[in-house]
């Protein structure tokens, strides 16, 4: 996986690999521990499906007839026009048991997912899944019965045989049978006492992210010719997709059973029985207990919260582990500007990289995300820490030799089907906040404080030095491409100084997209934020380097560089507002822009109208006065000594009705700024200028609760605050959770009302953090 020289010297570099020994080849994520994670539900953008981690995998995948107003639609992947009433992991440990609940108009459906290794199962072990339909006081004749699809898929093309010409399940139970290098052969079976109808269709295509539309076809053409709803008992030589129309009355249930390693002598015939059934049923039950005590003892929830409250958390854990995704591809990149790179496209290929995360949303974002995974694995850790640094090492490994890694991963031709065209292409010049030193921050800390076994403490500190020279390419990454004009300032480089369409030009690589910075980007401007999250890169970095090399530290110096960006007098020097006790940023800036229509005409014809920026006054360097999310990183990096008068200020403005905060937790800008819940341009409408995010509250949360353990004058106005945010933040995600079935991206400040996508079980998922007090130390 080295790349030879000669391959090197054609590269370009914003493509060529970090050179530098693999995380992922580390001994620890070898054998077992990778057979353990070989099957998995690692297809979040789907609302049931299964793939091994590899790239080119057999699949499988749950489609059903959803009825609404007498038509059938093709459910499938998670659209949220579908608009189920509720869907989402109850349950699931991230490895072998996971329980989903799916109401679809008034028909619900269970589906669970369990696997099991026996000495004779091949690679992997074997697993089962149960869907079990319901009804709820249906009225019309077409729901009385269902139509599942179940299917499976081979990527890498090898053909899939039939269980036999005519499928009846109850003379025989296998539907379809194959060969994968690996695994051995394999076997898949039907097991349900209720009386089903089974139709095939065997297909031959290599492009598998399009099933929904192969289904509707056969189904459609088959209406048509025969006037049924049946596919047509078809299989095309060779086929490496078979789908199987399971039909039946509602109620229903139906195990289907999977076992690899089924050479002769292998007992298949009892593993089979062993997953399906009564003992299946035996099997599910024990996985749902030990589910429970384990939430019990990760979170300690018991005796602080209600039921209503507890239910939310758990969801909120078991639909972060059910969303990780396994996936496989190459991100497009676009060229860099002053590279005199040739290409035929406008974009570059990124070697061909496997990616192991969790993903913000199922339904909108099924793909990684850079800073939402750092947020995503401050959960994950604390319930299995070898998911978590499996994740984190796919993620590090992605780092190209310029310390660089891309901030939205769209890997493989099913995580393209999802996103519009604009926004595919990476670009090497955008950075996005570093949030996996939060991690680390925290398994540094964890070791220091004996939170884990030897073990436990062996495998990060491996983990760490394999990973050092990657964490500091990426720091100096930033280091570098992000410094600004006066020492120990930075700012998010890449800002648009030419549009006229923005009120204020967005800074997406900071994550806070339309958080409004200057007015006008320049050279001078330094942000806040990234100023915090280069003290925590740095304070991570050295005591990382602390604990994995003891006395033998490298030359590289962390610890000047921490000291320097914590210096208190320093940084009110360059961001502290006497007159308003505000943290800022700099640049150049006026308060004095607004959006308004101009006419374009060509002679005297009119032709369009839009919206631009009209800048009323010369902007001048000082200052930003906005306050919100971005004021409060100091507060949020504990940089403030807590007897300083100006954490007191901190906690004025946090706790001010008229600035920050609200009943459901705190506003993202606050409502005395000149851009809280502006438009951006005719098309964006606000999004992290007023409304409620998770992320950010969890962090000021956690720096609260700091400063109401530390001595100190303000020590119980912090707890207060705390206190009171922490409720408003859980009863407010509880409520709304329990009144539309979802987690949602933000939450509306006025109302306190789920926002954005639903679904979003990504960083809104710290609230189970929040529940438990678990927070990050320093
Ligand atoms: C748009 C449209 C189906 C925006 O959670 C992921 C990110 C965050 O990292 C970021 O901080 N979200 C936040 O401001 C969602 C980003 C979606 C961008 C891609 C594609 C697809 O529509």
């Amino acid at each position: 996986h080295l790349i030879s020289t000669a391959e090197e010297a054609r590269r370009p570099r914003v493509v060529t690999p970090f050179p530098a020994p693999r995380i992922m080849d580390l001994p620890q994520f070898q054998g077992e521990h990778k057979e353990s994670l070989y099957w998995g539900t690692y297809r979040p953008h789907v609302y049931f499906g299964i793939r091994a981690r590899t790239p080119l995998s057999l699949v499988a995948g749950l489609m059903w007839l959803g009825v609404k107003d007498g038509r059938y639609f093709i459910r499938h992947i998670c659209q949220d026009s579908d608009d189920l009433s509720t869907y989402g992991w109850t349950s699931h440990n991230g490895r072998d048991f996971g329980h989903q609940v799916l109401v679809d108009q008034d028909m619900t459906l269970a589906t669970s997912f369990l696997k099991y290794k026996e000495d004779d199962s091949g690679y992997g072990g074997d697993w089962a899944v149960r869907i079990n339909v319901q009804n709820q006081g249906w009225n019309d004749e077409m729901q009385k019965n269902v139509h599942l699809f179940f299917y499976l898929a081979e990527e890498d093309g090898n053909a899939l045989s039939l269980g036999g010409d005519t499928l009846d399940i109850h003379e025989n139970s296998l539907l379809a049978s194959g060969l994968r290098t690996g695994i051995g052969e394999w076997q898949l079976h039907l097991k349900s006492k209720a009386d089903l109808e089974v139709h095939y269709s065997g297909l031959r295509t290599p492009h598998i992210h399009n099933l929904s539309d192969l289904v509707q076809e056969n189904l459609a053409s088959q209406l048509i010719r025969f006037n049924r709803l049946q596919l047509p008992d078809i299989y095309q030589s060779s086929s490496n997709i078979l789908v199987f129309q399971i039909s039946g009355r509602i109620p229903l249930e139906t195990d289907i059973v999977f076992v690899s390693g089924a050479g002769e002598n292998s007992r298949v015939e009892e593993r089979i029985s062993n997953l399906a059934g009564v003992s299946l049923t035996n099997q599910l039950n024990k996985k749902q207990r030990e589910f429970d005590v384990k939430f019990e003892s990760c979170f300690q929830l018991a005796d602080k919260l209600d039921s209503n409250s507890i239910h939310v958390g758990k969801a909120a854990i078991a639909n972060m582990l059910g969303g990780i995704g396994y996936f496989y591809g190459q991100s497009k990149i676009s060229i860099p500007k002053n590279s005199n790179v040739k290409s035929h496209d406008d974009f570059l290929l990124y070697w061909p990289a496997e990616l192991y995360t969790a993903v913000p949303s199922r339904p909108f974002f099924p793909r990684g995300f850079l800073w939402d995974e750092g947020f995503h694995q401050l959960l994950i850790w604390r319930w299995d820490l070898h998911i978590s640094l499996d994740i984190v090492g796919h993620w590090l490994d992605l780092i190209n030799i310029d310390g660089w890694i891309p901030r939205e991963q769209i890997l493989g031709a099913e995580a393209l089907s999802k996103v519009p065209a604009e926004f595919v292409l990476q670009h090497s010049s955008n950075g996005n906040p570093p949030t996996l030193f939060l991690v680390l921050r925290d398994l540094v800390n964890g070791i220091k404080k004996n939170k884990f076994t030897a073990s436990e403490s062996n495998d990060i500190i491996s983990f760490l030095q394999q990973a050092f020279v990657r964490l500091e390419a990426w720091f100096q990454w930033f280091n570098t491409t992000q410094l600004g004009k006066d020492v120990g300032s930075y700012y998010w480089h890449g800002r648009d100084n030419l549009t006229i369409r923005e009120l204020n030009p967005k800074t997406l690589s900071s994550g806070l997209d339309d958080y409004p910075h200057a007015s006008h980007p320049t050279e001078d401007e330094r942000h806040l934020d990234l100023r915090c999250w280069m003290l925590l890169a740095a304070d991570c970095m050295n005591s990382v380097a602390e604990l994995i090399w003891k006395e033998n530290k490298p030359e590289k110096d962390y610890s000047s560089t921490s000291y320097l960006l914590s210096d208190f007098d320093t940084l009110n020097q360059m961001h502290f507002d006497h007159a308003s006790g505000a943290y800022f940023d700099f640049g150049n800036h006026t308060e004095k822009v607004r959006l308004s229509w101009k006419e374009n005409m060509i002679g005297n014809n009119y032709v369009n109208r839009e919206l631009v920026r009209e800048v009323l006054e010369r902007p001048e360097l000082k200052l930003v006065p906005h306050v919100g999310y971005v004021s409060l990183f100091p507060f949020m990096t504990r940089i403030i000594p807590s007897e300083s008068w100006i954490l007191e200020k901190q906690l004025d403005l946090i706790s001010n009705r008229s600035i920050l905060w609200t009943n459901y937790g705190l506003r993202s800008l606050a409502k005395t700024s000149s851009m809280y819940m502006k438009r951006n341009t005719e098309h964006d409408a606000p999004y992290w200028r007023g409304p409620i995010w998770m992320n950010m509250n969890y962090m000021i949360l956690s720096s609260l609760r700091h400063y109401s353990l530390e001595n100190g004058p303000y020590r119980d106005k912090a707890r207060a605050i705390y206190e009171e945010l922490r409720d408003n933040l859980i009863r407010n995600v509880v409520q709304n959770y329990h009144q539309t079935g979802f987690l949602w991206e933000q939450y509306d400040q006025k109302q306190g009302k789920g926002k954005g996508a639903r679904v979003f079980t990504g960083w809104t998922s710290l609230v189970l953090l929040i529940m438990a007090e678990a927070y990050n130390e320093m």
